[in-house]
């Protein structure tokens, strides 16, 4: 079978994304790859879709200027279902799963989280794809109190408690994360998970979340600043939303400048730490890279705009996001996913 990595031998079974617009995603094939998760952003009605793999609407305002999608692709055969409330696409090495609950009013949002993870942590396990390597968590009111508690604490508490009553050791292999604020209802969680193993890569700038004291949430949040996984001829890296944080103080608070700034620093730290651990560097040429960006203020992103495509780089591929932050100060966040190809 033909695959855009031949060139390698054997293909890899990873999975990469592209942001698209909506009208470009045609039939069941994507340029020749297999579609496997397409994930919508918007308030409005979600548009039909001409390909067929589980997708999710989620309801943040896109402020780019066309409206784009964005879909995973594989370039090995996949298999789809649906079980116990999560969509999901796999091929022999990778599985993308999608789930949306539904908050009702009798129950705290920490419940919710501690249910939902436990499901999604049982579910990889039982299909044999038991490496979460990359979780994005959408939340509502996620900044508001519920119960005299931050709803992102409570988010927290929930995460943590489903990790470590699954693993002892959980905190070694922790996945990359985002958490992000809606203004809508439900609590919006879709993963990549992998068979085998994967590193996780600190930031030499900032504190390892599982180590931040309790005055940020009663329970530490549990991700890892980003993930390296080896897929055998290509590798991948996964940057966890990334603030302006240093150790674990939020820095420039009123200033999404400064932040974005600073959010460039650790970026650029955390490339480096990489490349000097996992013996990758993915600065290097022959790497594609996506970006998303969470922007508090729709009306900052006039503010950034210019350093922002100076920074990423011409012709990267960046999806802006209205979204709120897991603490209030922070004006901005910013995710990559690299992929380095031929080893
Ligand atoms: C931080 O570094 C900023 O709880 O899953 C970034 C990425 C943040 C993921 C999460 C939180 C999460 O603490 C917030």
């Amino acid at each position: 079978m033909a695959t855009l990595n031949s060139g390698y031998g054997k293909s890899s079974g990873l999975f990469e994304v592209r942001f698209v617009p909506a009208s470009r995603l045609m039939g069941d094939h994507v340029n020749g790859l297999q579609p496997v998760a397409v994930i919508q952003y918007g308030e409005g009605e979600p548009s039909s879709l001409s390909v067929e793999c589980p997708s999710i609407s989620i309801p943040a305002p896109q402020l780019n200027t066309e409206n784009l999608v964005e879909i995973w692709t594989s370039s090995t055969p996949v298999t789809m279902d649906e079980q116990d409330g999560i969509a999901y696409a796999a091929n022999e090495q990778a599985l993308f799963g999608l789930s949306r609950l539904e908050e009702t009013q009798d129950q705290l949002l920490d419940t919710l989280t501690y249910n939902s993870y436990r499901n999604i942590l049982r579910f990889v396990k039982e299909k044999g794809y038991s490496n979460l390597l990359r979780v994005w968590n959408y939340l509502s009111d996620i900044n508001n109190e519920q119960d005299d508690l931050e709803r992102y604490r409570r988010f927290c508490v929930g995460r943590f408690n489903a990790f470590s009553e699954f693993d002892a050791g959980f905190e070694q292999a922790l996945p990359a994360a985002t958490a992000t604020g809606l203004h809508n209802p439900g609590l919006f969680i879709y993963f990549l998970a992998a068979r085998g193993t994967s590193q996780p890569i600190e930031n030499p700038r900032q504190l390892n979340p599982y180590h931040y004291p309790p005055q940020h949430s009663p329970r530490s949040p549990s991700f890892s600043r980003a993930i390296m996984k080896d897929w055998g001829a290509h590798r991948q890296l996964f940057i966890s939303g990334t603030g302006s944080i240093v150790e674990h103080q939020s820095l420039h608070d009123g200033d999404v400048v400064a932040q974005l700034t600073e959010i460039l620093r650790n970026i650029d730290a955390l490339l480096e730490h990489a490349a000097n651990v996992s013996g990758t560097d993915f600065r290097h040429k022959c790497t594609t890279s996506t970006f998303k960006v969470y922007l508090r203020h729709a009306a900052d992103l006039r503010l950034i705009q210019e350093h922002l495509a100076y920074a990423l780089g011409e012709g990267t591929s960046v999806l802006l996001l209205n979204a709120d932050l897991c603490r209030k100060e922070l004006l901005m966040e910013i995710e990559g996913t690299y992929t380095r190809k031929g080893g």
